[in-house]
């Protein structure tokens, strides 16, 4: 059976479990944690991110690669529209979301969530970028009420995990959501997308992932 390896920390490997569940293909979850130097884990995913998978053919890492196949190899519940203008059009909206927003959010994440410092020179590149790059993702999303339209597609499974962690760290560490001063109704949309009984599953693993993780934390001192 196909597993999907790291943990459900992630925004990445939540992208890729929502799709798993929303198109009905059995998996198994192997916990892996990021930055392994295990001989094992790099030979599936060089970097030591995760998510990766591992197929019967062999792993496969980099969550829109994944998703991609995932589409290919088991196209019953498309994710993805069949024409490939639109499913490129989707690939746009995906990368905008992952590339220009998640990817230059993510500076902020050590101190926004990890107890970390970011300092004053990147928070300032970072909040110009986003400046730039939030209304040029407007201008591709619909919201309607989908990110990409009127149907659930896997635009909706990296938006999902993403949207609200560059909303937060924004909020957090520049002291202002640059989601919603850009007028975006993130907390809405993550609404109608958490009400979908597989975005419950993957939050409610998240949320237990998290509370063991911590009392882990505790119980080592
Ligand atoms: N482009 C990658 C990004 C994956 C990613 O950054 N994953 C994070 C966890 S959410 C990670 O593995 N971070 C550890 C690292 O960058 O070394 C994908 O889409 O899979």
């Amino acid at each position: 059976m196909l597993k999907l390896c790291g943990f459900p920390l992630s925004n990445y490997y939540n992208k890729v479990k929502l799709a798993l569940l929303e198109k009905g293909v059995p998996f198994e979850e192997e916990r892996i944690l990021t930055k392994s130097a295990d001989e094992a884990v790099l030979s599936c995913t060089p970097l030591g991110k995760v998510p990766f998978i591992k197929t019967a053919q062999g792993p496969l890492c980099e969550s829109q690669v994944i998703i991609d196949y995932l589409e290919a190899a088991y196209p019953e519940h498309p994710l993805t529209p069949a024409d490939p203008y639109a499913a490129a059009k989707l690939r746009e909206l995906v990368t905008f979301i992952e590339l220009h927003l998640e990817l230059v959010a993510r500076e902020l994440y050590g101190q926004a969530f990890f107890g970390g410092s970011c300092s004053d020179a990147n928070k300032e590149r970072v909040k110009k970028l986003l400046d730039k790059n939030i209304p040029a993702f407007k201008r591709l999303a619909k919201f309607a009420p989908y990110v990409a339209g009127d149907t659930f597609t896997q635009a909706d499974c990296a938006a999902w995990v993403s949207l609200p962690l560059v909303a937060m760290a924004t909020k957090l560490v520049l002291g202002e959501d640059m989601l919603a001063a850009h007028g975006i109704d993130w907390k809405a949309y993550a609404k109608l997308i958490g009400d979908r009984p597989t975005a419950q599953k993957v939050a409610a693993d998240r949320k237990a992932d998290d509370e063991r993780t911590r009392a882990a934390l505790i119980a080592k001192g």
